[in-house]
Parts: structure tokens; sequence; C-alpha cells
């Protein structure tokens, strides 16, 4: 039975959202548009084979095909990374950097990750997170000019000397310089982790700086920049490392992998390895930089003044309006972004003085510079006169007759 005679209430709430995906400009820079074929096997009867265990060492029987699968796709992320080692069971990043945390380190042990509130993640030590929770979090941030600097990180792990660093970014729209990581966990005896779920995507197309061989564990997702399935994946070139990582995950925190996502893992891992990818991801690269170079002509400030990466961080600091205020307006105005702290915040978190802006999904639809230049100038036109929503509705009509010249999904497909 199809799912709109069983449940249309479901299948119309899908189809709803279909259609939100397709007329609006997606801008929230950790979204993405994944393939259909990545969908077709996510979608498929994988899903109800149990396989608790590791490829070869199973604790259920019939798991001859799902093993080859999940080989395949651990074959194609070690090539993908360069690495020695990888492990495609987790179910999401944050699953992944639990699991990594739980491979290395012992309950109270120090962590210093960057501060959530300067663009890290929950998951490098928030105190409202596990890893905030479990082990002894300290942070470093960014600088007013909104980059990381390096001697003041290494100042705060001289006094904390915590046993792992742990770097990577949610919203930090500079290149993050893994070397120089490298040398400070060394000055101070700690495991460096990198977690690069936002920038895999550009990292293994060779569009910013790879973390290996300076990391010692790398986490990520599937699903951002690398626009396969919703997922984590881990890394490394140690093989005890590797042994301690896959117990954390299986049994330590997960029971039977998700098969059919593992599989669609490893589809997403093809489209990553293709000589397409290149030119993909140097795409994402121009089109967040063309981005960037209109809202500062248009009068914008950016933290860290442009890009090195998918996203830029406009702050609103000089502003009469917030974070949420322009979220708002752009959501009215058909583009879906997300508000953000910013350096030298003055806000609370629900409204920020800041807006998080991507360019990965909106290149998966095969908009270039000349597309973002436009959509930029939308922006910064919503923005200069907030309060009129008679332009955000002409602006959101224009924009979705833009939006229906790059079509990324059909009805059929679903
Ligand atoms: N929620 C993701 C992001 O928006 O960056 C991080 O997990």
């Amino acid at each position: 039975m199809s799912l709109e005679s069983y449940d249309k209430e479901i299948f119309d709430l899908t189809q709803n959202e279909l259609k939100r995906q397709c007329d609006h400009l997606e801008m929230i820079a950790s979204e993405n548009f994944t393939y259909p074929e990545v969908m077709e096997v996510m979608g498929s009867i994988l899903t109800n084979k149990y396989a608790e265990g590791y490829p070869g060492k199973r604790y259920y029987g019939g798991c001859e095909f799902v093993d080859e699968i999940e080989q395949i796709a651990i074959d194609r992320c070690k090539k993908l990374f360069g690495c020695e080692f990888a492990n495609v069971q987790p179910n999401s990043g944050s699953q992944a950097n639990q699991g990594v945390y739980g491979a290395l380190l012992n309950p109270g042990d120090k962590i210093l990750g960057m501060d959530l509130s300067h663009g890290g993640h929950l998951t490098h030590g928030a105190k409202v997170s596990s890893s905030g929770k479990m082990y002894e979090s300290f942070f470093y941030g960014v600088e007013l000019d909104g980059r990381i600097n390096y001697d003041k990180v290494l100042e705060i792990a001289k006094v904390v000397r915590p046993k792992m660093i742990v770097c990577g970014a949610s919203a930090y729209a500079r290149q993050i310089d893994f070397a120089k990581f490298r040398a400070i966990a060394d000055e101070v005896g700690a495991y460096l982790f990198a977690d690069v779920a936002h920038i895999a995507g550009l990292v293994v197309a060779g569009e910013h700086n790879d973390p290996f061989p300076h990391c010692d564990v790398v986490s990520s997702t599937t699903h951002k920049t690398l626009r396969g399935p919703r997922g984590g994946i881990i890394m490394t070139n140690n093989e005890e490392f590797a042994k301690k990582i896959n117990s954390s995950i299986f049994p330590g925190i997960q029971g039977g992998p998700l098969m059919h996502v593992i599989a669609a893992k490893a589809v997403g891992f093809k489209h990553n390895l293709s000589d397409e990818w290149r030119v993909y991801a140097k795409q994402v690269k121009a089109n967040a930089k063309k981005l960037g170079e209109v809202m500062l002509s248009r009068g914008y400030d950016l933290v860290s003044g442009g890009t090195d990466n998918h996203l830029i961080l406009l702050s609103l600091l000089n502003k009469p309006f917030s974070g949420k205020d322009a979220d708002i307006a752009l959501g009215n105005s058909g583009i879906t972004v997300n508000k953000n702290t910013v350096p030298g915040e003055i806000r609370s978190p629900f409204v920020t003085s800041g807006v998080r802006i991507g360019s990965p999904a909106l290149t998966a639809r095969g908009m270039k510079e000349a597309e973002f230049e436009l959509i930029a100038n939308k922006i910064a036109d919503v923005l200069d006169d907030i309060n009129n929503t008679a332009l955000q509705a002409k602006v959101k009509a224009e924009l979705k007759e833009l939006a229906s010249k790059f079509i990324i999904y059909n009805k059929a497909m679903f």
C-alpha cells in the first residue's frame, strides 16, 4: 500500500515539506539536498536487518550482504579522508563525538573545546550536553576580529592541561589550522580530536586544510557539506584508537546499526570520490565568497571580515535590529537562515546579533555566483527595510520564481 493511501496525514505533511524545500531558498549552513539514489537506498529493505557487531563479526545470522555493504562504506570513507580506519556506524555527529570521548577519555577528564557562543558545538563540552556533564570542560573562543587566536589557545591549554583538545566549529567562516592545533596539543600532551562536520565536503575535495595527519581522531556528519544521508562517521590512523572507538560505538552507546543509512553513506561517498565533487566543493566556496562580498558592499559587517569556507556570519551589532528579527524577515521573504551569536554578543542566545548564512544547499541546486549576487542583494534589501512586509512578500514571490528554475526534486520521486 502506498503512503498516500495508508497515511494521508503524514503523506500530505511530507508533500508540504517537499514544496517548502523546493520553493524556499535553503541557506542554513548545515543543511543540504542529498541525492535521490541516497534516499532510494535509505528507504529500502535494508532497514529490516539487524547486524550488531562489525563486518565479519556479527551477533546475528544473515549478514552476508550487509557485511559487504558496510565494508564498501568503510573502504570508501577511508579513501575519501586518506586514513587507515573508519567507523561508519554512528547514527549522528553527536553520537560520533560521544563515541570518541568514550573511547579515549574517562569520566571527569578535562577537555578543551570551542565555546558554543563563539561558534563551537554543543558536543564540544557545553554544560547542557553530556560532553560537559561527563567531562570537565574548558573553552577557547574567537577574538573580536572573529578569528581563533592560536597563541591564546596555547595559553589556555597550558593552564587547563586537558586530556583532549577538540577543534572544529559550527559557525566559523575561516579555515581551521589543524597543524597549529597539533603543536598546541603536543605542547600540553593532549589528544587532538577534530570534528569536521561542517567542512568535511570541502576537506575531501582539497578545498580546506586536511585534519590528517595532524589529528588523532576525526569525526564528521555525512549530511552537511558531504551531502549524503543524515548520520555520523569517525576516522583515525591509530589502530589502538580504532579498536577502542569500535567498542565505544557498539556495544558502548549503540545497538543495531542502521544498515539502510550505512548503505546510503556508501552511495554518498561514491559521489564525494567523483571528479564532479571537486567542482561542487569549489563552487560552494565561490558562492559563499560572492555572498560575503555583496553583503560587505551593502554595508553589512561580516564576522572575521569574509569567508574561507561555505558560510558567512553577518554581524548585526551595528544595526538597530537583532538576529531574530533578521531571521524572521528573511523567512517571510522565502530565505531560510538561522540567527547566531557573534563575538562581543550583547543579546541572549534566543535573540542574538548575528545571522549564519551558508551556500551548500543552493549550490547543490546548481546556483552560481550570479544567483548568489542576486540573492545577497535581496537579503540586503529586506534587512535595509526590515519592517516592510510588502517588500518581503514581493521578494518571496521573486525568489520562488528563481527557485523554480533550479529544480532539485520533483513530486514523482516521492
Ligand atoms: N545543528 C548543526 C548546525 O546547524 O551547525 C550542528 O549540529
